[in-house]
């Protein structure tokens, strides 16, 4: 398999957050990357591929261009200091420094080079995206992310045929679900924690399900804390079924690893051998596929889950 990877992410370290009014370490570290690079590193059969430059342009057409260039103009200002606008961002987690912005344009061409390569005939590819993306939205930055990979991504795919994404981060990815809550070519699908309860509290609801044109073509499945294999898989199962049914040109997937049973900000019940379940489950669809990391927080065992969930989409030799 193709993996995108730079390792220019390291570049933005976020040190802290401020979570209901506490100062706590930031979970979002460049160590989660590196983990699970060395683990496919330690595997036969992956490439290892540097994503190339891309023209701003792409990012415009998910984010406003006072947004991208808010973004650019606060890092470049910064020195060593991390800055919470009051601008353009939607919570206290998502902290801006002086590389912010350049390692959140490699994100974005970390997934455009897999996009690219998905569109000339890859199966699947893995883009090895930091800092994530399907929190952001057009005009804002929010829940570690600041731009949206996922959906630069799926918008670029876009132009050859219809796409389906399938988020499953742990959290609603309603930065995602907007870009095209409007339109019936991007179907979007997401599994997560009843936004009641956990991040982003706002959107992710059941009844979202999209507008004018756009209307059915997003589909929310919110499970509550606790939510184990069992249940998982069910629901895993419905959304493939409609992504099915949709019939798309290409699937890109919105990967998070914090659903898993011991993520320190998670709530689920996962564990690293079901996600080779998710995995083969996804393949059968044997969709051209586009994998772009999002969330997971328990960087000693990312690489395990990583490869677990890697080996789903493993051929059998027959
Ligand atoms: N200190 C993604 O998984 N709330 N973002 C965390 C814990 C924010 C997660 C509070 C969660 C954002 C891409
Ligand atoms: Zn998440």
């Amino acid at each position: 398999m193709k993996i995108i990877y730079t390792k220019d992410h390291m570049l933005h370290n976020p040190e802290w957050e401020f979570f209901e009014g506490a100062k706590v370490p930031h979970a979002e570290v460049p160590g989660r990357i590196e983990v699970i690079l060395k683990a496919i590193k330690m595997q036969k059969g992956s490439e290892i591929i540097s994503p190339r430059n891309f023209p701003l342009k792409f990012v415009a057409k998910i984010h406003k261009k006072a947004y991208v260039d808010f973004l650019k103009q606060k890092s470049a200002l910064l020195k060593k200091n991390a800055l919470y606008p009051s601008n353009f961002i939607t919570d206290t987690y998502t902290p801006v420094l002086k590389h912010t912005f350049f390692a959140a344009v490699r994100s974005v061409e970390t997934a455009l080079t897999g996009a690219t390569l998905v569109q000339k005939g890859e199966r699947v590819v893995y883009s090895l995206c930091r800092p994530p993306g399907h929190h952001a939205e057009q005009y804002m930055m929010g829940g570690y992310c600041y731009f949206n990979n996922a959906a630069i991504a799926a918008e670029y795919l876009s132009q050859f045929g219809r796409v389906a994404i399938l988020d499953i981060d742990f959290h609603h990815g309603n930065g995602t679900q907007h870009a095209f809550y409007t339109r019936d070519d991007i179907l979007y699908l997401s599994l997560h924690a009843d936004p009641k309860v956990k991040y982003p509290y706002s959107s992710g609801f059941i009844e979202e399900t999209g507008e004018g044109n756009g209307k059915g073509y997003t589909k929310n499945f919110p499970l509550p804390l606790g939510t184990g294999e069992k249940k998982y898989l069910a629901t895993l199962r419905q959304a493939l079924k409609l992504i099915k049914e949709f019939n798309p040109e290409f699937l890109v997937v919105s990967v998070g690893f914090d659903t898993y049973i011991n993520d320190p900000i998670g709530g689920f019940r996962l564990t690293s051998p079901f996600y080779e379940v998710i995995g083969k489950e996804i393949n059968v669809l044997q969709l051209p596929t586009l994998l772009i990391q999002e969330g997971g927080y328990n960087v000693q065992d990312l690489g395990k889950i990583a490869i677990s969930f890697l080996n789903g989409f493993v051929e059998e030799k027959r």
